[in-house]
Formats: C-alpha cells, sequence, structure tokens
C-alpha cells in the first residue's frame, strides 16, 4: 500500500517520525530496526492488541487494516511494513541498506515481497494456530466493533477462522508450515552464498525476515533443517540495533501469568 490518506487527519499534522506499533508484533519489529539502524529518532505510538486498541474508528483512520505498523513522516502515512522499509531507505538513504550490486537488487525486493505475501497465509496463520487465537479471543461486543470497521475480505475471513468458537485447524497449521518450509529452503540456499540473505552485506532483507524468526521461534518453528538461518539468526541477534528494536521491546509487552519474559517462551502473548 504504501502511502495513504487517512481518513484520521489529526496525524496531517504530527511532525517527525512517529510510529504505531506493537512490542512483539513482528511487522512492526522489522520497522523499529531499520530505524535503529539508520539512528533515527521516533515517536512511540504503542498499540496493545492484546486490549484491541488497534480495533478503534482513530485507528482504522490511520490504517485501513487496523493492523500495526503504521508510520507517519511529517504527516505522511505509510502503512505495510515492507513498504515502510522502502520508504525509509528511500528517505534516509545512508547508511545504505541495499548496498549490494545491481543484479543482486532484484533480490532484496524478492525477500521484500516474499516477507509480506507470507505473512498472512504462513506467518501469522501459524502464530494464531500455535499461540495467539487462544490468547486474543475477541468479546462479542469487539467482534461487532471489529465486522463494523474491517472492510478487507482477506482480513475478515482471516479473523472469522478463530471467531464464534471457531479456531484454526491442523490443515491450516500444514499448509502455513509448507509455504514456511518452501521459503526457509530458498533461504538457506541463498545464506550459504555469502552469510546473509542477499549476498555479502545485511540488507533490507535481513532486516525484514530477522524479527520474523524470532516471532516463529516462540510458535515453536522447526528451524532444525536450516542451520545456516540459525546461525544468520544468531549473528543478527548479536546487533545492537537488534538488541533494542526487537529483544528490548518484546520484554515490554504483556504476558501471560508467570511467564518469564525471555525468548523463546512457549506460552508468550505473541502478537503477529
Ligand atoms: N502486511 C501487514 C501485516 C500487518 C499485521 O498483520 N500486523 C499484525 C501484527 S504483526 C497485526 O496488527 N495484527 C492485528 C490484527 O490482525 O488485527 C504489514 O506487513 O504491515
Amino acid at each position: 500500500m504504501g502511502i495513504i490518506t487517512p481518513t484520521n487527519t489529526s496525524v496531517l499534522s504530527f511532525k517527525g517520525i512517529q510510529l504505531y506499533h506493537t512490542a512483539r508484533s513482528n511487522c512492526a519489529a522489522r520497522v523499529r530496526l531499520l530505524l535503529e539502524e539508520k539512528e533515527l529518532p521516533w515517536t512511540s505510538h504503542h498499540i496493545d492488541l492484546g486490549k484491541k486498541e488497534n480495533i478503534s474508528e482513530e485507528y482504522f483512520g490511520i490504517n485501513p487494516k487496523g493492523v500495526v505498523p503504521s508510520l507517519v513522516l511529517d504527516g505522511e502515512v505509510v502503512v505495510e511494513s515492507n513498504d515502510i522499509l522502502q520508504y525509509l531507505e528511500d528517505k534516509y538513504p545512508v547508511p545504505c541498506f541495499r548496498d549490494v550490486p545491481d543484479d543482486l537488487q532484484p533480490e532484496i525486493d524478492y525477500w521484500l515481497q516474499e516477507s509480506g505475501d507470507l505473512h498472512l497465509p504462513a506467518i501469522k496463520t501459524f502464530q494464531y494456530y500455535k499461540i495467539n487465537a487462544a490468547l486474543l479471543p475477541k468479546t462479542a461486543e469487539e467482534e461487532e466493533r471489529y465486522a463494523k470497521l474491517q472492510k478487507d475480505p482477506e482480513m475478515l475471513a482471516f479473523h472469522g477462522k478463530h471467531s464464534g468458537g471457531k479456531s484454526f485447524t491442523e490443515e491450516d497449521a500444514d499448509s502455513a508450515v509448507s509455504l514456511l518450509n518452501q521459503a526457509f529452503d530458498k533461504m538457506e540456499e541463498a545464506i550459504a552464498d555469502g552469510g546473509f540473505i542477499v549476498g555479502r552485506q545485511y540488507t533490507l532483507a535481513d532486516i525484514s525476515w530477522s524479527p520474523t524468526i524470532t516471532t516463529l521461534i516462540s510458535g515453536g518453528f522447526d528451524f532444525g533443517p536450516y542451520p545456516n538461518v540459525e546461525s544468520w539468526y544468531e549473528k543478527i541477534v548479536q546487533r545492537p540495533a537488534f538488541q533494542e528494536a526487537v529483544i528490548e521491546w518484546r520484554k515490554k509487552a504483556t504476558y501471560a501469568a508467570g511467564v518469564d519474559p525471555t525468548i523463546p517462551g512457549p506460552a508468550e502473548v505473541e502478537q503477529s
């Protein structure tokens, strides 16, 4: 989607970089990660998905699907996390996170696209099956509010799968895992070449995918068949920007009672 015209016009007067985000959202985390890597100051608007703070006219007026993240830069609203990465890269090209030869540039685009395309059918479906659906039930009032505000058929269908006593099925989970395995088969091979997803440089592709690995680990996804992906991920986790944008923010999330705020954790409130 990229740049949109918000119906909530209050954000048009915002100055600087302002981010609507959620502590444990992998989509929001990739944007926080790029902001940290570029050392850009930003203002936080935390949306607690557990408290359904996204299901409001005010927030749907900023993000038409009612999801996080949404970026506002000097009154310009940008949605879709991977579009936000590219938008920030264009606005603030130094330091550069597309620093690979021209013939490898399309690969960065491929991995950004893949990250966006797989979110709903694979990443989000897997996490909802494993954790979220049980922990984020909507009350009848929240269901009604959501149905009024949500205009996107895909989102309505997705959330319809865990409403009214229904839940995601094993088939949903199997299909998600199969899509993820196809992506990680390719990533495993790509990383073998140069240590990063695209070539020998840390790029937007790594920034987009690494917080998703954190989320999938917390859902119990099996990375055993992907040793290159595991060692690439461990390397990225050591980056100060990742610690700040992903690990520290995850600690600020709401937890299921008694759960230790470390990652991965089996019963954490994961918000995807
Ligand atoms: N394609 C969107 C997906 C955003 C998305 O689904 N975000 C999740 C958190 S990771 C969310 O807001 N979930 C709340 C909901 O589905 O209502 C993006 O990349 O920005």
